[in-house]
């Protein structure tokens, strides 16, 4: 049982407005923030919580990362957006820097990670029809249950999340679904000639920090390369030092083919998203055939350069493969009946919750922002922990402390 807590008068007043004036499209849990710094949140009471969300690893640099914001600011008084109608004197040094942190010929600059991901799906028909010779409307590309890209018509279309599917048809075609981490599955799948893609997540984030075997994606990249199929690595939530490399994909020597980026592009400031690949498939796009209003605008350019020399300026990967284990290793020790799984890589993790009540992962979050510490369900019975790459240990080791006081006191 959860111990009884109230909801702050000033906090009731925005969760009211909110559930007049807003969509319900969410269920937040009740905390109503208004400060940020670092791995630490402060409610409008002033009352300070670790960020155990990092509003799902858009914010791994920290909250208002005192760099990210100084460029920000210098930026947003002199220029924020052309359009692409114009050249501006930012878009070409972006471009520059981001390609050659990555290693890639080229990038194609978005704002969301789900436009980046619906580029990405674009650029492989284009490159099916363009350069593989898959004939016209009849290129496939495969995808995996348990997958989460994004909530657009076209991408929800081969999402096998009921909820985020149902009463939205009719779905688009071109997608085969196959079980994550199967390797026979996917060299079945392949033998179609006209798939064009595997779009795969390295980690899958949403399902509940599901790691692969090791050798999948190197595996799965070669099955691709040697089917002549794009490897597709949504790196959205797993990218930029998220799970102890600056890429996921890195863990396995795998270079996609194109790779999506999104959230800590900017350091959780503004939505920044990013395509990158080769010219044989970034080329097959020409003028007028894709684009965005804010896509690649001066602000966002200054951001997310900014965003990416702090990942390494700070040695954030290497942070977050310690700070990963430390925290895997103390909520490990804390031997609860409750715990049945601790999963992840680098500071990408999960705990599985085993108890009868279906509400149990629900109430223990609730525990722990009474004490202190905010993470979310996602799917029932996981919990989410992810905080800014930028914690140190003895906030971990104050955070472990929090969870096993959380756990004692939620079921108790
Ligand atoms: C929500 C989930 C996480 C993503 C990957 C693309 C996107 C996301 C791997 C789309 C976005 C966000 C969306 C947000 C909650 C969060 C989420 F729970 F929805 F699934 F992180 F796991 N690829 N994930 O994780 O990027 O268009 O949102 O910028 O929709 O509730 P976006």
């Amino acid at each position: 049982m959860i111990p009884s807590f109230t909801i702050s008068e000033r906090s009731q007043h925005y969760l009211g407005l909110e559930a007049q004036y807003g969509a319900h499209n969410y269920h937040p849990l009740p905390v109503v923030l208004e400060r940020g710094e670092g791995v630490f949140l402060w409610d409008v009471d002033g009352k300070r919580y670790y960020d155990f969300l990092s509003g799902y690893s858009a914010v791994n640099q920290g909250h208002c990362h005192p760099r990210i914001i100084a460029s920000l600011i210098e930026q947003a008084k002199r220029l924020t957006l052309t359009s692409r109608a114009f050249y501006n004197n930012l878009l070409g040094e972006y471009e520059q820097f981001i390609t050659g942190y990555f290693g890639y010929d080229k990038v194609l600059p978005m704002n969301t990670g789900v436009e980046a991901v619906e580029t990405a799906l674009k650029l492989c028909r284009h490159w099916a029809y363009l350069v593989k010779g898959v004939p016209e409307n009849a290129a496939k590309i495969i995808v995996c249950s348990n997958n989460f890209h994004g909530r657009t018509l076209n991408v929800i279309s081969f999402s096998t999340d009921p909820t985020a599917r149902k009463n939205f048809g009719p779905y688009m075609a071109g997608y085969e679904v196959i079980p994550y981490n199967n390797l026979t599955a996917l060299e079945q799948a392949l033998q179609d000639k006209n798939v064009a893609g595997f779009l795969v997540e390295p980690i899958q984030g949403e399902a509940g920090v599901v790691v692969p075997d090791e050798g999948y994606l190197s595996k799965a990249y070669q099955y691709c390369k040697d089917a002549n199929v794009l490897f597709i690595a949504d790196e959205i939530q797993t990218g930029l030092a998220r799970t102890g490399k600056m890429l996921a994909c890195d863990h396995e020597n795998v270079r996609p083919d194109i790779l999506i980026l999104g959230k800590a592009l900017s350091g959780g400031t503004l939505p920044i998203s990013a395509v990158l690949a080769d010219d044989e498939i970034m080329l097959t796009i020409k003028p007028g055939e894709h684009g965005s209003t804010y896509g690649g605008n001066p602000l966002a350019c200054k951001v997310a350069i900014t965003s990416l020399q702090v990942l390494k300026d700070e040695k954030m990967a290497e942070n977050a493969v310690a700070m990963g284990q430390l925290l895997r290793d103390g909520i490990t020790a804390i031997q609860s009946p409750y715990l049945s799984i601790v999963r992840g890589k680098g500071l990408l993790n999960a705990i599985v919750i085993k108890h009868t009540d279906p509400e149990a992962a629900w109430d223990l979050c609730l525990t722990l922002k009474e004490n202190g510490l905010l993470a979310k369900p996602t799917h029932g019975d996981k919990i989410r922990f992810a905080p800014p790459l930028t914690i140190t240990a003895a906030q971990v080791n104050d955070c472990v402390a929090i969870i096993q006081k959380s756990l004692e006191q939620a079921f108790s």
